[in-house]
């Protein structure tokens, strides 16, 4: 497999997506709703999903690709290359602000990430990683992450999960605000991981994530040191829908030890 071919190629693809989102903005956006009132979709998610996917079926016939607005494949294992999509991650930033969204990419090859890209198409900050290549912003290199004290921690956590829920025991995870240096949430889990592979934050976590939200940012974080899991600790794989955390090592421990309840 050519991996630095195909890094090349979705490079320009995702480059070509983050222009059609712009040139979208002078259109009349149509806004639906999915599972609930709040849950968001609009044509134009759904345009660049087909977009990659028509260009990514020509020019690979051989991969599969799984898309949040499901025009890609029914993906039920892990075989082969998967091109994990996420047309716009935040929608609803997308909808309300027209910043804060991004398109998300991880490409994994028998069930291992190789490529990473989270593009913040508005602030037009490009992440990307390749396994074992190291994570990169706008093609300056990451440094590692160095670990930091939860004393000392920015956390990137909605504060939903701070209000009874039926996935974790809120309680403690007031604790957990109470307990960090501060709490941050930006609406979009991909532009989060990209701020955690920056280390702007020091965790990011979810009760309530799917594989498009994660799998472009999980090889970039890899590549830069910090921990992923779901929040069980067993490993993301990349087909179903669950919890996930995202931290530096030594962070990721104490939170998961000490703060996280699960009730699922
Ligand atoms: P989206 O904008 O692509 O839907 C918001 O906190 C983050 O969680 C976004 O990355 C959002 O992705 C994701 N998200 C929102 N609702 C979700 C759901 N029901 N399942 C999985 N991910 C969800
Ligand atoms: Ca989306």
């Amino acid at each position: 497999m050519d991996w630095g071919m195909i890094d090349r190629y979705a490079k320009s693809l995702i480059k070509e997506a983050g222009h059609r989102i712009r040139l979208s903005f002078a259109r009349e956006i149509h806004i639906d709703t999915k599972a609930d009132a709040n849950d968001l979709v609009t044509d134009i998610d759904r345009e660049i999903e087909q977009f990659f996917i028509s260009r990514i079926r020509r020019d690979f016939p051989d991969h599969r690709i799984l898309g949040e607005e499901g025009f890609g494949d029914q993906v039920e294992s892990s075989e082969g290359v998967i091109w994990i999509l996420d047309p716009i991650d935040g929608t609803m930033n997308f909808v309300h602000q027209k910043r804060n969204f991004a398109i998300s990419l991880g490409i994994y090859a028998d069930g291992a990430g190789m490529l990473g890209y989270i593009y913040d198409v508005m602030a037009d900050d490009f992440y990307h990683a390749f396994r074992d290549g190291g994570a990169y912003r706008n093609d300056e290199r990451l440094p590692q992450l160095e670990p930091t004290p939860l004393n000392e921690a920015i956390i990137g956590v909605n504060a939903s999960w701070v209000c009874p829920n039926r996935y974790v025991d809120h309680e403690r995870i007031a604790r957990l605000v109470n307990e960090c240096r501060g709490t941050r949430s930006y609406g979009s889990a991909a532009i989060e991981l990209a701020h955690v592979a920056a280390g702007r934050l020091d965790a990011y976590m979810s009760m309530r994530l799917a594989p498009w939200d994660i799998a472009g940012g999980s090889v970039i974080v890899g590549e830069v040191g910090a921990v992923t899991t779901d929040l069980r600790g067993m490993e993301n794989d990349m087909i179903t829908k669950g919890t996930f955390i995202a931290a530096r090592p030594g962070l990721h421990e104490t939170i998961l030890k000490d703060y996280i309840d699960l009730k699922i």
